[in-house]
Parts: C-alpha cells; sequence; structure tokens
C-alpha cells in the first residue's frame, strides 16, 4: 500500500490499524515540517495574529547559576509517590513518574527507591567492601582502591520483581502508570566489574555462587551465580554520571543488569563466594512466590520482556480530536528490544512503532508511533518483542500461570511477582484515561 498525496501535495501518512494508527515511517522519513502536514498536527498551537509580548523575565538579567542547578521551582509536581512517608519501622517504596518524563534515562531524583529498613548515612571513608570465602586471596577495597581499577558504564534498568503486582488483582485498578509500573527506572552505572575485583582476589573452582550483603540494618542479602559475577555483575559507583543516590545505594551497589531488583544489593559491603545459596530471607520468602499449585518458584532472577505506554496514560487527558504521539518504554533482562507493535483497538489489529535509538541491551528503549484520534472510545495497548525471541504475554497467559487475587492488598501482599503482561489504557469519549482489562 502506498501512501497518498492530499490535496497540498504532502504525502499523507498511511493508516495501519485500527482508530487512526499512523504508519511509524512518517516519523522517520522527510523534514519535520513535511511530517507535520502529513500528520495534520500543524495546527496544534494557537493562531498567531500578533508578534510576541517581552515577558517579565524578558527585561531584567535573570538568576545565579548555584553550584548545584535545581530543576525549575514550576516542575515541582514532577516527584515520586512514597508508600511511607513517615518512616515507620517496615519497607519504603518511592516510585518513578514514568507518565510525567519521558526519553531512556530516569533522572537520579526520580529513579524508585525500595529500602526495607531505611536509607543507611554512610560515611564514603569508613566505607569497606570484603570479598572473601572461596577466593585465592580474601581483599577489602576502600572507595579509593576500587577508584584504580578500570571502570565501564553501561545503561540498565532496574526493576522490583513487585513492580505491577496489581495485575493480579482480579478487577483492574484504577491508579496511574505510576502506581502500577513505577517499581522501574532507568539510569547509566559506571564502576568496576565484578570480574575485575574476581581476577584480583583469584576464585576456587569450588565457587558455584556468592552471596552479596548491605551495609544497612537488615544486612539485605542475596545469593547470585557465579556465571552472573563472570557475565555482566559491576559495583556500580555512579549514577548518570554523580555517585549514587543515597536511596539507590550509595556508596556502591551491586548491579546485574537484566536481574530481580532485590538482588541488586544496595550498600554492598560483603561478596562471599560459596558452593551454594544462602537461602537467605528475601530469597527464600518474599522473592519465591508461591503459584496456584501450591508450589513456589525457588529462584526467579529474570526480569522478562515488557513494555507499557507512558504517553497517554491515566491523568494525561487528551485534548479533544487530533494528532497525538503514542509512546512509552520497552526493555528486557535477556538483551535487546527487537519489536514493540501498538494497538488501538484492544489488540484487533496492530501497528509497528519507531524505536528510539540506540536500543541498548537491559536499558530502557522508548517506542513512538503516530496516531489520529477520532475522538471515539479506543484501546491503546503495547506489545513487546526481545532480541532473544521472548515475546511480552498478555495478561489473561500470564494470570493462567500465576494466579490472580481478587482482593486489593497492598503491593507485598500480591500472590505473584514478576508481572510482565500486557498493559491497557481505555480512552473514553471525554479524553479521560481509564486502566481496563482487554
Ligand atoms: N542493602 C539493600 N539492598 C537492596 C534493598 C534494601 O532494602 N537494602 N532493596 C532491594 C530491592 S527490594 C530492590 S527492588 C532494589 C531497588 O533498587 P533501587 O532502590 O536502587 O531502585 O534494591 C534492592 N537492594
Ligand atoms: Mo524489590
Amino acid at each position: 500500500m502506498q501512501s497518498k498525496r492530499s490535496k497540498s501535495g504532502w504525502l499523507e501518512p498511511e493508516v495501519v490499524a485500527g482508530n487512526g494508527l499512523l504508519d511509524r515511517r512518517a516519523f522517520l522519513r522527510g523534514g519535520a515540517a513535511a511530517a507535520g502536514a502529513m500528520m495534520g498536527y500543524t495546527f496544534v498551537g494557537s493562531a498567531a495574529a500578533e508578534p510576541l509580548a517581552d515577558d517579565p523575565w524578558s527585561k531584567v538579567p535573570g538568576g545565579i547559576s548555584p553550584p548545584y542547578e535545581q530543576r525549575s521551582r514550576y516542575e515541582e509536581k514532577v516527584a515520586r509517590t512514597l508508600s511511607n512517608p513517615k518512616g515507620e519501622p517496615r519497607t519504603q517504596h518511592a516510585r518513578t513518574p514514568h507518565h510525567l518524563i519521558n526519553g531512556t534515562f530516569t533522572p537520579n531524583g526520580l529513579h524508585f527507591t525500595i529500602v526495607h529498613a531505611g536509607t543507611p548515612d554512610i560515611d564514603p571513608d569508613k566505607h569497606r567492601l570484603l570479598i572473601h570465602g572461596l577466593v585465592k586471596r580474601p581483599l577489602v577495597f576502600t572507595l579509593d582502591a576500587l577508584h584504580r581499577y578500570p571502570m565501564v558504564s553501561r545503561m540498565s534498568f532496574v526493576e522490583c520483581g513487585g513492580n505491577s503486582a496489581p495485575f493480579f488483582s482480579k478487577e483492574p485498578i484504577q491508579a496511574s502508570v505510576q502506581a502500577l509500573h513505577g517499581l522501574v527506572s532507568c539510569a547509566e552505572w559506571t564502576g568496576v566489574r565484578l570480574s575485575t575485583l574476581l581476577e584480583e582476589t583469584g576464585i576456587d573452582p569450588k565457587a558455584k555462587w556468592f552471596i552479596a550483603e548491605g551495609a544497612d540494618a537488615p544486612a539485605l542479602s542475596r545469593s547470585v551465580p557465579m556465571t552472573k559475577a563472570l557475565d555482566d555483575a559491576m559495583v556500580a559507583l555512579y549514577q548518570n554520571g554523580e555517585r549514587i543516590m543515597p536511596g539507590n545505594g550509595y556508596p556502591m551497589r551491586l548491579l546485574l543488569p537484566g536481574w530481580e531488583g532485590n538482588m541488586n544489593v544496595k550498600f554492598l559491603r560483603r561478596i562471599q563466594l560459596t558452593d551454594a545459596p544462602a537461602m537467605s530471607y528475601y530469597e527464600a520468602r518474599t522473592y519465591a512466590p508461591v503459584l496456584p499449585n501450591g508450589k513456589a518458584y525457588q529462584f526467579y532472577f529474570l526480569q522478562e520482556v515488557k513494555s507499557f505506554i507512558t504517553h497517554p496514560s491515566p491523568g494525561l487527558t487528551l485534548k479533544g480530536p487530533g494528532f497525538y504521539e503514542i509512546s512509552g518504554v520497552a526493555y528486557s533482562g535477556n538483551g535487546r528490544i527487537s519489536k514493540v507493535m501498538v494497538s488501538a483497538d484492544g489488540g484487533q489489529s496492530w501497528a509497528q512503532t519507531a524505536l528510539q535509538e540506540p536500543v541498548p541491551s537491559k536499558a530502557f528503549t522508548r517506542f513512538r508511533t503516530p496516531w489520529r484520534w477520532d475522538n471515539n472510545p479506543a484501546v491503546l495497548q503495547s506489545h513487546a518483542w526481545d532480541e532473544a525471541g521472548n515475546v511480552q504475554p498478555t495478561r489473561a497467559q500470564i494470570v493462567a500461570v500465576r494466579g490472580e487475587t481478587t482482593k486489593v492488598p497492598p503491593v507485598t501482599g500480591f500472590p505473584s511477582q514478576h508481572y510482565n503482561g500486557i498493559t491497557t489504557w481505555a480512552i473514553e469519549r471525554n479524553g479521560e484515561v481509564k486502566h481496563v482489562y482487554a
């Protein structure tokens, strides 16, 4: 099928799927002006009859550059939501507002955090990392010592195994993308490969696992297979170029790209090489979800291929018919995203989206697709594939395996974890966006 020429001579973008989904190639070819005319968004702005007036800030010198720049005071509503703002003695969650940001890196102040016993106030000069157990030479590293080793940088998402747990509820919970999917974020992490440090300590061939432990009060610890240590595990020191945020593990954390958030031990102080897993509290209890047949996963390390639409999403009401961009994030613990399809008719027909370059491994990829909304009810979904050939499941497929709950318990009370199924947003005639199951 060929695009048609409009009366004005521009190529009209092809409608490639139901309810007005347009050809993503409209984003890829021609200049911005041509694309604008093609998609009919040229007059989203309002008509200008007069030249611009000078506002007060245009008539006086501006403010002083502070030593550490803060965002505009008009942006304060762009904030994380807190599950335990008074710091009661239980877990604290701070969720990323995916609908209020864009791109692929989560700003450090908006990266989600989960801390099970508060954020420790660690003096970086006193903090030590010990590597011992089945090694040839146990070694202790200061932060300064770690800085003498070669470093690497990579983008990686971190996602809690409990992210998106509300999707196990029998009824769709009316909440924002922040409440539903806010326990995943993505950053560029810089640090020393764990394999580099293990070259220094040497590895006893009997070592099959390592146990990572944090310096916070619960000394959170998790067992990790040695294969991950020798693959892409990192002792991360920097997050998006600056030192790791206190809530994200200052002054150092274990980064296991693509693996369950809880294993990415923050405030990292100890790595012990062993021949067997420790069966620590979090791996034996919280992160070993029980299945409907009464059995439980012993370990579930991977965060599998997933995507969700951030724009539009609940709270972002459409303002009348016409052009909109549908965009969201896709990621997979198995590698790169290879394809994201979007539907506007609840999965009856699909359009391929444009993937924003670069498409990094085990990190957020932003997908975008042009859409012309005709003011009728529409049902938006995104569906992702990764380079290993894995396909994001539907909600029905994942619930068939993991079960669902009739109650609406707090996130930690859901029967299962690792929800990577499809998310569905219903657009109503008045432009409001609702969470539904399709
Ligand atoms: N030491 C320590 N490490 C920890 C935690 C913690 O409470 N203490 N929380 C874990 C959990 S449950 C998750 S999901 C991730 C979250 O990482 P983030 O807070 O940097 O997003 O850190 C993990 N590492
Ligand atoms: Mo977590």
